[in-house]
């Protein structure tokens, strides 16, 4: 029996503009991300995430791809899809919002970028947002265009990434306030820099806009970080558990409202424009969740690999949810996860448990984040 099977690499799945430079820089893992691939993993997962908390690391995250929005009537259409109100939203600035569908269910969890009245690209996690928007645009009648653009995004994450950035662009990247971006070029080469990332450490999103020049822009930074040592790393477990950030598929699915989620600030049942999902999330809101998403430790000895399964989290024998991502934390020195469970009528926290390898483990709730560096 073939105990190890790769996934062939073939035409099917989509290449990144900076495939060729994962490829040259040592990529031992690849994950498929809106039909994309998507490294995981360079050295190993303990010496990416020693690079990415102690200097910086350049991911290739071109599988986040963009949906653009654009027409007269683009920013009624996000209003329309999200509950978060975006009114408020400034030409350049990002906000982190969830989509939902008619019922309450998160479609995905972009962050959105105003580029302009009535411009907006949503940088989407992994789900077919392309088509979703389509059909409800068509449905409805809405004024806009929509297309996915030639847009890949490019991470710079780590302590060092402004030092990094500063010696790029100039001093002004270490000014640029958290979720704010400037339509530059680098060396010729048109992004969009944004201060972003999905690691809960310092850093920057560099919007490629011309899939052809993924290569270059690449070796500008690598060129740039080599005195900051600089690694070549990708999305990182470890970090963005640690700072509780939620990863689409993983820990959360259709399946979940943001109620669900504990992502009650990004609904706002009172917004102007009208929303899909308004009817479900006023019930669900009024009636109360039925789940909740908790962070969870794991006492034993350290989790040596990713736990790559949904593994049933147990109460008084009881399966009560379950565990929806897990890592041991090298910095907190534990193993540390999510879990989706039943929601809890009162605040215990102890007496859980988890079955792994014949062995069972004690499991507690922790408040969420459990680490926060910026
Ligand atoms: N960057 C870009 N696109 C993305 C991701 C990204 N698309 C898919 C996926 N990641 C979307 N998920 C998240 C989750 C959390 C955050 C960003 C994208 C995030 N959260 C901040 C926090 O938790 O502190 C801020 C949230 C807030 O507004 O309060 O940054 O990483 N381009």
């Amino acid at each position: 029996m073939n105990t190890n099977p790769e996934i062939t690499f073939g035409t099917r799945i989509r290449k990144s503009p900076f495939f060729e430079s994962t490829m040259k820089w040592g990529v031992k893992g690849f994950t498929v991300y809106n039909k994309m691939f998507m490294p995981t993993y360079y050295k190993s997962y303990l010496d990416d995430y020693l690079s990415l908390a102690n200097d910086v690391t350049i991911w290739d995250v071109g599988g986040e791809r963009q949906v653009e929005i654009t027409g007269k009537d683009a920013e009624i259409f996000i209003e329309y899809i999200t509950p978060r109100d975006i009114s408020q939203c400034k030409v350049g600035q990002c906000m982190y919002i969830l989509l939902t569908e008619k019922n309450g269910g998160v479609v995905n969890d972009p962050v959105l970028l105003k580029l302009a009245n009535n411009h907006y690209w949503l940088s989407i996690a992994d789900s077919d947002v392309l088509l979703w928007c389509k059909g409800i645009a068509s449905s409805k009648d809405f004024d806009v265009k929509i297309i996915e653009p030639d847009v890949s995004p490019l991470a710079l994450q780590g302590p060092k990434a402004p030092q990094v950035m500063e010696k790029i662009v100039g001093s002004w990247a270490k000014d640029l306030k958290f979720f704010y971006f400037k339509e530059i070029e680098i060396n010729k080469i048109p992004v969009v820099l944004a201060r972003s990332g999905w690691s809960g450490e310092a850093g920057y999103e560099v919007y490629l806009r011309d899939g052809k020049l993924g290569n270059k822009l690449w070796e500008i930074f690598m060129d740039a970080g080599k005195e900051f040592k600089i690694a070549p790393a990708a999305p990182n477990q470890i970090c963005r558990i640690e700072c509780g950030m939620l990863s689409y598929g993983s820990d959360m699915t259709l399946e979940e409202n943001p109620y669900d989620l504990n992502f009650d600030k990004f609904v706002n049942l009172e917004k102007k424009h009208e929303f899909l999902a308004k009817n479900a999330l006023i019930k669900i809101n009024k009636n109360g969740a039925k789940k909740e998403l908790v962070g969870i430790e794991i006492l034993g000895d350290p989790f040596l690999d990713y736990v790559g399964d949904h593994l049933p989290m147990y109460f008084d024998q009881k399966s009560i949810g379950k565990i929806t991502s897990s890592v041991y934390s090298p910095r907190l020195k534990k193993n540390i996860g999510l879990a989706l469970i039943e929601r809890r009528k009162q605040d215990i926290v102890k007496g859980y448990n988890l079955k792994i390898n014949n062995q069972s483990l004690e499991v507690r709730i922790c408040k969420l984040p459990f680490l926060r560096n910026k």
